[in-house]
């Protein structure tokens, strides 16, 4: 099914709104739509017009249902953002993900764009070229968690009839800060755009889309972005000659798209409570 006029937003719901990217697309989005609502566990700045403030934790499915109520789309950006203990992972990114499209659902939000993550698919080698279609690669647990996401919105456009944006974030920034992110940098007023496109468009189905700006380096071919309407401007190859100054970097974690986050994290290894094996 295809529809071919662009949804009426009246209110749109805003996870992690008060983080780096949640922050900039306040207030890129600020007008864009009639009713912000914004949410996040941290005080953020007063509402202002057309804004809501929530302050609530999404581990808690009675929060998360109130704050979903009169909400036609959400963006869903509040997460862990990197690695951690399982058992954070569990209830920040996994649980608290859930209950957003959970509650989205019941509340009759047809609508997510989903946060997810190029560490869903950070083991493939930097040799590779890939589309959405690629087999899940995760590098940490907190790509594993993003590639839930991923799973759990696919359920709720099959089961549910939902429209789902699973957005696989680059590297945002305000400009690209290593040779990795030459090839993974989002720009701020890229990533407005995207997530504009992903919440305008007539009809969305399931679409994984690489979160990146018009890189002249990439590893990722990005069809659903186009699909969509995402017309990226900015390009980090404007740093490249600063960026690639001075002798190249043995590290092997940069033999794999994830960069850092394939190497080996001692934090991940056991969570608060369970004893390392043999200890
Ligand atoms: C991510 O998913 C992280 O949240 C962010 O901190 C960066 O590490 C980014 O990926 C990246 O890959 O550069």
């Amino acid at each position: 099914m295809t529809r071919d006029r662009a949804p009426a937003r009246t209110r749109v719901l805003l996870t992690g709104a008060a983080g780096g990217i949640g922050t900039v697309l306040r207030a890129g989005l600020r007008g864009r739509y009639p009713e912000l609502r914004l949410l996040d566990t941290e005080a953020m700045d007063a509402a202002g017009e057309g804004e809501e403030v929530v302050v609530a934790d999404l581990r808690d499915y009675a929060n998360v249902e109130a704050a979903m109520e009169g909400v036609d789309a959400v963006v869903h950006l509040a997460a862990i953002p990197g690695e951690a203990a399982f058992a954070e992972i569990c209830a920040h990114n996994l649980v608290a993900t859930y209950h957003v499209f959970e509650a989205a659902r019941r509340q009759g939000a047809t609508r997510v764009v989903y946060a997810s993550s190029n560490h869903a698919i950070g083991f493939t080698p930097v040799t590779e070229r890939i589309g959405p279609d690629a087999p899940l690669r995760p590098d940490t647990y907190y790509g594993v968690s993003k590639a839930f996401g991923e799973a759990l919105g696919r359920l709720y456009v099959d089961k549910f009839g939902m429209d789902v944006a699973c957005l696989r974030i680059g590297s945002f920034g305000e400009r690209p800060g290593s040779r990795r992110e030459l090839f993974t940098w989002l720009s701020p007023r890229d990533a407005v755009e995207l997530v504009g496109c992903c919440l305008d468009a007539p009809y969305l189905g399931f679409a994984i889309v690489y979160g990146i700006s018009a890189n002249t380096r990439t590893w990722w071919d990005n069809p659903e972005a186009e699909r969509i309407g995402y017309r990226p401007v900015d390009d980090a190859e404007a740093f490249a000659a600063e960026l690639l100054a001075g002798p190249a970097s043995d590290d092997p974690t940069e033999r794999f798209q994830g960069g850092p986050f394939t190497g080996r994290d001692t934090t991940a290894d056991h969570p608060p409570g369970v004893p390392p094996r043999g200890g």
